[in-house]
């Protein structure tokens, strides 16, 4: 008998079957997201919170659709991931998700604590199929999608319309963010921009528009852009920026603050625009999927992640804005050295002026420019085949059939070699 089950044991343990999934918590997020010193910290935290260890296993993807669906398959047995917002909100309509559990027993629960009432009103606009997204999900960063420009080569005024991805003065100098969403969204707001300003459709309605006509309308428009575009970035464009290899790009704002502070230590000034046409306001959220294994290391990271000296950390080492309200997260990012902005929407009423990043911290007046993106159910695969039509991924196919024609090309060549070699050796053997 012990023959058979030490091998099996040993068996086990190598396939890592035998894991004690009580003492592992997956997290998946996104790329370039986290202070990493935080993770150790969390692992120490828990085991003085709950008396139990455990061990993060900490993994990241750099796209929201890369990520759905490896859930979607339920392949991954993720405890805690970070979706944008029309990601949870599809998450939701299709059962993904498991709620929150909330009761910390003596831990505060800094989730609660701490959320700004925005982002709480915003999470409340998700359309979760009755589910309401403040249940199943906490906010973690938030931000807009926006324009990064060199000053040296662009002025404000270039900047200050989504049109300069096509502006040919930038041929070869404009990096793109691979969302098809994100960049969806900016253009069908270019491209309504007049029926906005007639008041025939409003903002918030438009990033419903899914009709073939106005796919094709924003194809047709990127095709036009891309003969100018130096890249496809999902996390290079930032560096791109800072180099002066790119002097335009279509970006997020956290990725704005980290390239404009990288770059002004080395004296390139580099700036972030939110267009006039409108943009939008995005939200990354922590999610339990319902493929998870240890839920309660999932709420607990949940909570670790919405203590503030936790926040502040992550907001300093990514550039990305924490949705947490708190006095100390208002007051470590106030900061003279910039003009005052009405933060009343997002800390406290009494906050109408306070000296802080307006890239990270929009003012009220930008904000009410804005609007939020939303899950497009089945037709969200017609954009992404659109959006592999705009890139070209298309053409991958023609480069198999080349490789598979030269392959097929080889192989023939190879027999009727091998095949002539066999025969002069059949016929010296027989001579
Ligand atoms: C950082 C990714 C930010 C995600 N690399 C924005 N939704």
């Amino acid at each position: 008998m012990k023959r058979i089950i030490l091998p099996l044991a040993a068996a086990l343990l190598l396939c890592g079957c035998a894991e004690d999934r009580s003492q592992v918590l997956k997290v998946y997020n996104w790329s370039d997201y986290i202070d990493e010193e935080v993770i150790p910290e969390f692992e120490a935290w828990y085991e003085e919170q709950t008396g139990e260890k455990v061990k993060v296993i900490y993994q990241t993807f750099d796209i929201n659709e890369t990520m759905l669906s490896k859930i979607e398959k339920g392949h991954e047995d993720y405890d805690v991931v970070c979706p944008s917002d029309y990601i949870i909100e599809r998450m939701l309509r299709s059962d993904l998700l498991l709620p929150l559990d909330r009761n910390f027993g003596s831990t505060p629960n800094y989730i609660d604590e701490n959320l700004s009432p925005y982002i709480r009103s915003c999470f409340d606009k998700m359309d979760g199929n009755g589910k309401n997204a403040n249940d199943y999900s906490v906010g973690y960063m938030w931000g807009t999608t926006g324009i990064l420009y060199n000053a040296k080569y662009v002025t404000d005024e270039e900047a200050s319309t989504w049109d300069i991805i096509r502006n040919p003065k930038f041929a070869d100098k404009i990096f793109i963010k691979d969302s098809a969403r994100d960049v969806y969204s900016q253009i069908i707001l270019k491209l309504k921009e007049k029926d906005i300003a007639e008041g025939k459709v409003d903002i918030d309605q438009l990033m419903n528009y899914t009709s073939d006509e106005d796919i094709a309308a924003v194809e047709q428009y990127m095709k036009q852009a891309k003969e100018l575009v130096a890249g496809w970035e999902a996390d290079f464009g930032k560096d791109q920026m800072v180099q002066e290899l790119g002097w335009v790009n279509l970006t997020w704002s956290g990725d704005g603050v980290w390239a404009i502070d990288e770059a002004a230590e080395q004296g390139v000034d580099l700036r972030y625009s939110l267009p006039k046409e409108g943009f939008t306001v995005w939200f990354d959220g922590w999610v339990i999927p319902k493929f998870a294994q240890n839920v309660k290391a999932a709420s607990y990271w949940i909570n670790f992640m919405s203590r503030p000296d936790i926040v502040i950390r992550n907001v300093e080492a990514t550039g990305y804005v924490s949705v947490s309200g708190a006095p100390e997260v208002r007051e470590a990012f106030t900061d003279e050295e910039f003009e005052p902005v009405d933060l009343s929407y997002f800390f406290s009423p009494a906050d109408t002026a306070v000296c802080a990043n307006p890239v990270l911290y929009p003012d009220k007046a930008d904000i009410n420019r804005s609007t939020q993106e939303h899950d497009w159910g089945e037709n969200t695969e017609k954009l992404i085949t659109m959006w592999s039509r705009v890139k070209g991924d298309n053409a991958n196919v023609f480069t198999y059939v080349f490789i598979f024609a030269a392959l097929a090309a080889v192989s023939i060549a190879a027999i009727v070699v091998n095949a002539r070699k066999n025969r002069r050796r059949r016929s010296r053997r027989r001579r």
